[in-house]
C-alpha cells in the first residue's frame, strides 16, 4: 500500500515538475566578438511556446567598435533576409531609423541596433512550430558570418 502511495507521489512529482520546465523563461545571452562578427554561440534551444529572453551584449572594442543586432527569421530565411539587408543600404534610414532591419515578413523578432559597449534585451515567445530557426545580425556586411540556429525543440 505504501509502494503504491509513493509511487502515485513521484509520478505527480515528475508530472509538475516537466511542467515547470516548459513554463520556465529561456534566458540566452548572445555576445558578439570583440572583433570578428560573430556571435559567440552558434546555436541554442527552446521549447515551443516557451518564454524567451533573449539578450545580445556588445562588448566595446577600441578598434572595431561595430555595431550589432541580432534577428529571428523563419526557418530557411536566412539568406532572404540578408539579401533584403543587402539591399537596404542604400536607404538613408536603414542604421538610423531602421535600426538595420530590413523590411521583411520573413523576421519574427529583433533587438535593436547595439552600439560598441552597449546590450538590447528582447522577449519573445518561441514558435509553437518545431524547427531550426536562424538569427542572424544585418550590420552592412556581417550576416553571411553573425548567425546561429535557435532550435525550437520538445
Ligand atoms: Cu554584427
Amino acid at each position: 500500500m505504501n509502494k503504491i502511495l509513493l509511487a502515485l507521489a513521484l509520478t505527480a512529482l515528475s508530472a509538475a515538475s516537466t511542467t515547470t520546465r516548459a513554463e520556465e523563461v529561456a534566458e540566452i545571452t548572445l555576445t558578439a566578438d570583440k572583433i570578428q562578427f560573430i556571435f559567440d554561440i552558434k546555436e541554442f534551444s527552446v521549447k515551443p511556446g516557451q518564454k524567451v529572453k533573449l539578450t545580445l551584449i556588445n562588448p566595446a572594442d577600441s578598434v572595431t567598435r561595430q555595431p550589432h543586432n541580432v534577428l529571428i527569421v523563419k526557418p530557411g530565411k536566412k539568406d532572404v533576409v540578408g539579401m533584403a539587408a543587402n539591399n537596404a543600404m542604400a536607404d538613408p534610414t536603414f542604421l538610423t531609423t531602421k535600426q538595420a532591419v530590413p523590411d521583411s515578413e520573413e523576421i519574427l523578432h529583433h533587438s535593436k541596433l547595439v552600439q560598441a559597449g552597449e546590450q538590447d534585451t528582447i522577449e519573445f515567445t518561441a514558435p509553437t512550430e518545431p524547427g531550426d530557426y536562424p538569427y542572424i545580425c544585418t550590420y552592412p556586411g556581417h550576416w553571411a558570418i553573425m548567425n546561429g540556429v535557435m532550435k525550437v525543440v520538445e
